[in-house]
């Protein structure tokens, strides 16, 4: 029997964490960066690929950056869910917004990451007020704190449909 595949893509706001998430979910994922004053920034995709409840999941990170707009839509092409990372010591601003509304308007199933929250300054409750109706785990990219168990509960969203 041919083994599932789910490709879920990951968006967000410049430096939220999306490349991290990535690198704690599987630790030998590829990353296209390039150096910016703010240390190394995603200008191709991050990838990776695990395996959650039975299912080969291919993850696909975006670049924040707005001008990398282009890249975001050809890594959007048949994906099966997008996840979109949020930094919780900043909230939720106007790319993640903007984000939010585009995958809406694509119709395909979501979840938001409220990330850094090994940081005393994260408040992942103000996030989940903000994003009222949707799935918001609260993360940590840099210890992997619930990592898995947000994916997990994710993917289980989608075998369910
Ligand atoms: N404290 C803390 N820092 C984090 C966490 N996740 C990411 N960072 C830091 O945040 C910065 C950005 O992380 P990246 O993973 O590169 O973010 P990104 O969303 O891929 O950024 P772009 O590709 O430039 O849009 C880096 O300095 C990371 O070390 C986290 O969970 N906790
Ligand atoms: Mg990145």
């Amino acid at each position: 029997m041919a083994e599932e595949r789910l490709k879920i893509v990951i968006f967000g706001s410049f430096n939220a964490g999306k490349s991290s998430l990535i690198q704690a979910l599987d630790p030998r994922s590829r990353h296209v960066e390039a150096a910016s004053d703010e240390g190394p920034t995603t200008v191709a995709f991050d990838f990776g690929r695990l395996q959650v409840r039975d299912r080969a999941v291919y993850l696909f990170g975006t670049p924040g950056q707005e001008r990398f707009e282009f890249v975001r839509q050809i890594l959007s092409r048949g994906m099966d869910g997008a996840i979109i990372v949020v930094d919780a010591t900043t909230g939720v601003d106007a790319m993640t917004r903007h984000l939010y509304n585009q995958l809406k308007d694509f119709g395909v199933p979501l979840a938001f990451m409220a990330n850094k929250c090994d940081r005393p300054d994260a408040v992942p409750e103000a996030v989940r007020r903000e994003l009222p109706g949707e799935m918001v785990h609260p993360i940590s990219a840099r210890n992997g704190e619930n990592v898995h168990a947000a994916l997990d509960a994710f993917v289980a969203t989608l075998v369910a449909r």
